[in-house]
């Protein structure tokens, strides 16, 4: 790997992370996918030599416990959701060079190589640990199998992932109050062999890695807190049967099944290693990427920064494969300021869109600029239409329309002139914003250099008014048509990562030879080809009464989904917690000094999903005090809210913010606690 600016001399690997094959797609997911195209298509136009691949995640427990409730089997029900996935991508424009999945030969293979490589190198143990289990049923409960209680944030989890909480991953016997998934049965922990990565003896490589990481803020900092603190070993198999046996003979492995995080990274070797094998390692070599100097970029949700910044780099690393440059962890997409879920049917569905009849290209636009890749964006068909008919129609469609329209109508194609001195000094300038864009890992700003190309075309052609020039000043309205088309030219290239169909319907449309996709940035200079026909326009406008119906249809399902939350509401109703036996005297309440307090301002804390920073009005002075509400309540509203404070706690600090107090709140949703009148910030509670 360089840290050369791209392009550099070394191969690419664009890597998305692997979907797990157990569910439908929605255009959440979706996210990441057309992300890891969008900039793997960038690179390409750079000129730098580029694989994009992935696959699906067929192992683990969130197959296992799907496939067990539909009553298949893990390997058949995760390959029907693989085919699924594969058909369903290009769909969207997203086109692996090789696209496979971590059940394959290759990837099995290549996962028990390194397994061993690890060993050999002694960075392997085994240890003794508690395990969940279900003692009724006789069966061990990984993972998904069981949830409970987060040791780290008192947040509801799940058994490997703090998933509602503060978003750790979550070592075999670590989750409190265990329950199975499975059949409900309260979990006990039995002891059990299993193998561990001595990841804590990596910790100084590993700071030497985020120091050079590149990517997206949020992959650079977050892991910061994990690997400069304790870093722990990493328990590598689970007691299951689906997934890559553990490597070896002996007894004590006879059982075991490498975690799912282990095999699943691999895949992205694996699939470069195939991607390898179908073109020949003269046109690319998986090795040189992967084991000498490539440059490898990982795109991710931001959900699994850890996996990609802890355990992935130190795999790697012990097993002599060359480090990622760069992790791309993307913001999650809401509907109406809630996340999707999946099994609430609250979600765009990518199967929706597509049978709406709407062009992937609108929404790759939409999901790869509407704000930065790392931020949480919301969904609405609103949004999506403003977008579309402002910028797609309004300032793209409308200038290449105009400019096509007018060279073929007056001039058969492209008139006979030369690009002028501005507009080939404005291209060179959105060239040089499109190569900043790809070394910031900003597909906004991709997006927004090729829009303000296209707004300045309008305005061009606005000024120079051709329409006016044709019999005053012929020479003059060649000119201009001529610049127009050079710069619906440097639009096809430029646009090409974002829009690949429309980019190469207006190529065709310019007369231009062979593909867009195999354009350079150079060839948005060169010189356009000349004759072509009379145009076709590249956008249609989404009208209002669409837009209601789309949205009718989102809220009905919504409000199904909803229901569906309140039912699941009415259910936990019986498993509330019961009232404590254990009575505490007056006096031991009287210790505790609750105040009313005003929250004055409230802010994210980097790296913590959950948690804010809040300055808190308690009358006598003013509090700093963090709490898990980021994901329950809208920041913004927050300021003026009237609380209740436990203004005695001990100090504590969370994610290196000191937290002096606490702000009570009552349930899962965190409905904070207020008074019904008006007592002033620092009124004692009693
Ligand atoms: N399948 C988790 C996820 O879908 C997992 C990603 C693997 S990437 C190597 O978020
Ligand atoms: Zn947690």
């Amino acid at each position: 790997m360089s840290h050369d600016k791209y392009p550099t001399e070394e191969p690419a690997v664009v890597t998305c992370g692997l979907p797990y094959a157990n569910g439908e797609l929605h255009i959440g997911h979706l996210r990441t996918y057309v992300g890891g195209d969008v900039y793997s298509r960038a690179l390409e136009t750079l000129g730098q030599r580029t694989a994009f691949v992935s696959g699906s995640d067929m192992h683990g427990t969130p197959v296992a416990v799907n496939a067990e409730r539909e009553g298949v089997s893990p390997r058949e029900f995760a390959l029907r959701h693989h085919e699924k996935y594969e058909a369903t991508f290009p769909k969207f424009n997203i086109e692996f060079d090789n696209y496979g999945h971590t059940d394959d030969e290759t990837n099995t293979e290549l996962t028990r190589e390194i397994v061993r490589k690890l060993d050999e190198e002694g960075y392997i143990y085994e240890k003794e640990i508690k395990v969940a289990w279900d003692p009724i049923e006789d069966d061990p409960l990984p993972d998904r199998y069981v949830e409970g209680t987060c040791p780290y944030c008192g947040a509801h989890a799940r058994g490997d992932e703090c998933d509602e909480g503060c978003g750790r991953h979550l070592e075999p016997g670590e989750i409190e109050d265990p329950t199975s998934t499975r059949t409900g049965n309260p979990a006990e922990y039995r002891e059990r062999t299993h193998k561990f990565f001595r990841v804590s003896d990596l910790q100084e490589y590993l700071q030497g890695f985020i120091d050079r990481l590149e990517g997206t803020s949020n992959a650079k900092n977050q892991p910061r807190e994990w690997i400069e603190g304790e870093l722990q070993d990493w328990c590598i198999s689970r007691d299951m049967d689906w997934g890559i046996d553990y490597p070896g003979e002996d007894a004590a492995t006879e059982d075991l099944v490498l975690y799912v995080w282990v095999d699943a990274p691999i895949e992205y070797i694996a699939s470069t290693k195939q991607y390898t094998e179908r073109v020949g390692a003269d046109t690319y070599d998986w090795e040189e990427t992967w084991k000498e100097s490539g440059e490898i970029v990982h795109i991710i949700g931001r959900d699994i920064i850890q996996h990609h910044t802890v355990f992935w780099p130190a795999m790697l690393h012990v097993a002599g494969y060359n480090e990622p440059r760069a992790v791309m962890a993307s913001g999650f997409v809401n509907l109406n300021g809630k996340g999707f879920s999946t099994s609430r049917n609250r979600a765009v569905w990518a199967d929706d869109y597509l049978d709406e009849g709407f062009d992937p290209d609108l929404l790759r636009y939409y999901l790869a600029t509407n704000g930065g890749f790392q931020q949480d964006v919301d969904f609405s068909w609103d949004r999506f239409q403003e977008r579309v008919n402002g910028e797609l129609v309004g300032t793209v469609g409308n200038f290449v329309y105009r400019s096509l329209l007018f060279a073929s109508r007056n001039y058969d194609g492209a008139p006979d002139a030369e690009t002028s001195d501005e507009v080939r000094e404005r291209i060179e300038e959105t060239i040089d914003e499109f190569e900043a864009a790809v070394n910031d890992y900003s597909l906004k700003d991709l997006g927004d250099a090729a829009t303000a190309l296209a707004a300045f075309g309008n305005e061009y052609i606005q000024r120079n008014e051709p329409w006016k020039l044709t019999d005053e000043d012929p020479e003059r309205a060649e000119q201009v048509i001529y610049d127009c088309v050079q710069l619906s030219k440097a639009l096809a290239v430029l646009f090409e990562p974002l829009l690949p169909g429309k980019a190469e319907t207006l190529w065709t449309q310019l007369g231009e030879d062979g593909s867009v996709h195999d354009a350079v940035v150079a060839d948005a200079l060169e010189a356009p080809r000349g004759d072509f026909g009379e145009p076709d326009e590249l956008f249609a406008k989404i009208e209002d009464e669409r837009v209601e119906e789309l949205n009718e249809t989102l809220e009905e399902r919504i409000e199904a989904a909803t229901s569906d939350d309140d039912e699941a509401d009415d259910e936990t109703v019986s498993d509330e917690e019961p009232i404590s036996d254990d009575r505490i005297s007056f006096d031991e309440f009287q210790d505790l000094d609750l105040r009313v307090g005003r929250i004055e301002s409230a802010e994210p804390i980097e790296g913590a999903d959950a948690l804010l920073r809040l300055e808190v009005d308690i009358g006598s002075e003013t509090r700093q005090i963090v709490a898990g509400l980021k994901q329950l309540h809208d920041v913004e509203e927050l300021p003026g809210t009237k609380i209740v404070v436990v203004a005695n706690l001990e100090k504590a600090e969370l994610f290196g913010v000191e937290s002096n107090g606490m702000v009570l709140a009552a349930g899962e949703e965190a409905d904070l606690l207020t008074t019904h009148a008006d007592a002033e910030p620092g009124t004692k509670i009693k």
